[in-house]
């Protein structure tokens, strides 16, 4: 604890020395979720730091995260110096969604209208009309179904799939998933329903469909603390990384919050609905960034002009 404590501090104190910001997922550290908070940075989801990280005037952004974060803030932000603790934290989605394969994946469906997922690289953003977040996304294809436009989405099959029963909306779905997400089991969730009868269920769209059909609420990060905020219910089954337990509780201290299952018996697991990439990210990566100015994300300026096209177009949709 004490060795925390003074890794804070030296952080705090380079934070203010280089003209630094700090921009935190919900899924990282706990430790990295305060500390971004108590030196003027964030911890939201992807939308608002990216948000955040474009209209923050320091020179420097800490993303901790994982890459496509990263990117999307050197995307937003190409005058700034973006640093983030672990340069290997990257995202199923992102690696199942090669930009070549997409390419192809295009090339067969010319008359549709490229809509994908933030989790992405800029390479792949750089081929789409629109990026969208999980807090977005359902509002977007909705406008853009009504408006008459077929879709092709990409890479996540899950909230692809329930994108498309909400809306109605003609899509052809690239087939990635989550490796945290596609896990959660919806078999075990019925009987963990079944133990806590008072209990509401938020579920995040990346999970199966089985699993969201059990849900109270749907929704992405910030959609599914709201629901926790404001329904009234003393126990939560959250089906989501359990990084957004810490803020779920901080928030919300008379409420109790407990892990979906994500296997046969493991509704008291308490790592497997984390992601390993996020878990990548810690108190001694930002301070070595800090120090040595490595881990520097680097973005092809064309791709920086092509990928910034849907990103602004989602961020006005949002604004
Ligand atoms: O699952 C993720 O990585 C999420 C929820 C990203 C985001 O949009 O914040
Ligand atoms: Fe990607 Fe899933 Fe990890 Fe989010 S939780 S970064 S979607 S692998």
């Amino acid at each position: 604890a004490a060795e925390r404590t003074a890794l804070k501090e030296r952080i705090r104190t380079l934070l203010r020395e280089r003209d630094a910001v700090m921009v935190s997922h919900y899924y990282v550290h706990p430790d990295l979720q305060d500390l971004a908070e108590e030196t003027g940075g964030i911890v939201s989801d992807s939308l608002e730091m990216a948000r955040f990280g474009r209209d923050h005037p320091a020179r420097t952004l800490i993303v901790s995260g994982v890459r496509f974060m990263g990117e999307t803030a050197k995307i937003l932000s190409p005058e700034k110096t973006i640093l983030m603790p672990d340069l290997d934290a990257t995202c199923s989605l992102d690696l199942g969604c090669p930009a070549g394969d997409f390419a192809d994946f295009r090339a067969q469906h010319p008359d549709r209208t490229v809509v994908v997922y933030a989790n992405t690289s800029a390479a792949v953003k750089a081929q789409a009309d629109w990026v969208v977040t999980s807090s977005c996304a359902l509002d977007i294809v909705r406008a853009l179904h009504a408006a008459g436009h077929k879709i092709l989405w990409a890479p996540d099959k899950h909230l692809g799939s329930y994108i498309q029963r909400e809306t109605g909306a003609d899509m052809v779905l690239w087939r990635g998933s989550c490796v945290v997400h596609d896990e959660f089991k919806a078999f075990e969730l019925e009987q963990l329903r079944r133990d806590h009868p008072g209990a509401k269920v938020l579920v995040h769209p990346e999970s199966p469909a089985a699993v969201v059909a059990q849900a109270d609420v749907v929704g992405s990060t910030s959609q599914i603390l709201k629901a926790a905020a404001e329904l009234d219910a003393e126990l939560f089954i959250v089906a989501t990384d359990n990084g957004m337990l810490h803020k779920l509780r901080t928030l919300n201290p008379g409420k109790r919050f407990i892990e979906a299952p994500t296997a046969g018996n493991s509704a008291t697991c308490k790592s497997c609905a984390h992601c390993p990439w996020m878990a990548m990210n810690s108190l001694r990566g930002v301070l070595e960034v800090l120090e040595t100015g490595l881990n520097e994300i680097h973005v092809d300026p064309a791709l920086i002009e092509r990928a910034r096209l849907p990103i602004d177009r989602m961020l006005a949709f949002t604004a």
